[in-house]
């Protein structure tokens, strides 16, 4: 496996770049994508789909829009799978339908499980569909290529160090994820732990409780951070690498008129009046929009043989411009969208708009 170590000093380095883009800072003009003539001919266009964990995830629905906004400048058909609940079995399902229907050409899934998808997926790359997943991977046999939104090791290093900052250090630190399957959270969680095991001293008087999980569900979220106050009257922080538990988490705090701050990855116009009042110090996130857009040009270019997504091949993405396939840690291979955002009371203003 190949894992490479980054230094704090390098995180926050990538990070401090990261937030001097400004949201309008994107790579490219829109208008350096010329629009795909498809469907000019009278020949139906291609079905491209996207089959999100949940469909009623804010997160989900966000990296949608640039999933259809890319769809629209190459010209296929978009459309978003209806999850009711965030369960492999579920998103199989879906798959099932769409290699028995015969008229979808690519598949862009976030995976409720990594491996559990694997003979669905075989089923529908046999069949001809493009398959790559985005956000949460399924595992390298299961894929063509996975959508990666960040450094998955700097998203699990940077919540344990800035949660750190946040308290001083002397803190006990609840962490709620999504469910004990997701592929994206899991490697995330892996990574807090090993920022915590690497320093010991720095972490010493850091207390993170064992996991809980709120689904990706406010309901079930709100539980979760609830239970934590109630067990743990010496809470300091929470944590949650999950956009649908930030608000949730957010709002407990505030009804409980609770002094625990909070932090994690969540969506800027859902937290910003958490930002803006102090209970989240600052939190981090890349654009869901860009993730979708990214996935959908992934897919064309699968589509039209451009790439095979091997490690080395390259295309266009519109305008998020010239895209690499890299190798994944996992032996699969992955394209990068970039480094996270740290949103906080200097920035929120500007990006609460965006997404
Ligand atoms: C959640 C989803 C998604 C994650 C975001 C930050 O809504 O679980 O996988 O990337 O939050």
């Amino acid at each position: 496996m190949r894992v490479f170590r980054l230094t704090p000093i390098l995180i926050g380095c990538c990070l401090l770049a990261a937030c001097q883009a400004g949201p309008g800072s994107g790579k490219g003009p829109a208008s350096a994508v010329p629009p795909a003539p498809a469907g000019t001919d009278g020949a139906a266009k291609p079905v491209f789909l996207l089959i999100p964990k949940e469909m009623s995830n804010t997160y989900m629905r966000k990296m949608y829009e640039g999933f259809v906004t890319a769809c629209a400048e190459f010209g296929a058909e978009p459309r978003f799978g209806a999850v009711a609940v965030n369960t492999a079995q579920a998103q199989i399902e879906l798959i099932d339908q769409a290699v028995a229907d015969g008229n979808v050409s690519a598949i862009a899934v976030a995976a409720n499980d990594a491996d559990q998808l694997e003979p669905a997926l075989k089923a529908a790359m046999q069949a001809g569909i493009q398959i790559i997943s985005l956000d949460s991977a399924v595992n390298r046999n299961s894929r063509m290529v996975h959508i990666q939104q960040a450094s998955p090791e700097i998203i699990g290093r940077v919540l344990i160090q800035a949660t750190e900052r946040m308290t001083g250090g002397e803190a006990v630190v609840g962490l709620i994820s999504t469910t004990p399957y997701a592929t994206n959270q899991n490697l995330w969680i892996s990574w807090m732990l090993q920022e915590l095991s690497d320093y010991p001293e720095k972490y010493k008087d850091f207390h993170l409780l064992p996991v809980v999980y709120g689904d990706d569900l406010p309901d079930k979220s709100k539980e979760a951070a609830l239970s934590l106050l109630a067990g743990h009257p010496d809470l300091s922080a929470i944590i949650t690498p999950s956009a649908v538990s930030m608000l949730a988490v957010g709002r407990v705090l505030l009804e409980q008129g609770s002094d625990v701050i909070f932090t994690g990855l969540g969506l800027p116009s859902e937290i910003a009046p958490f930002i803006e009042d102090g209970s989240c110090p600052w939190m981090y996130l890349w654009n869901p929009i860009d993730i979708g857009y990214l996935a959908a040009w992934t897919a064309q270019a699968l589509y039209t043989g451009e790439i095979v997504g091997a490690e080395g091949d390259f295309f266009t993405a519109g305008r998020l411009g010239q895209r690499v396939v890299a190798g994944d840690v996992d032996g699969g291979t992955e394209v990068l969208l970039g480094d996270p955002i740290k949103f906080d009371k200097t920035n929120i203003e500007e990006w609460k708009i965006v997404y």
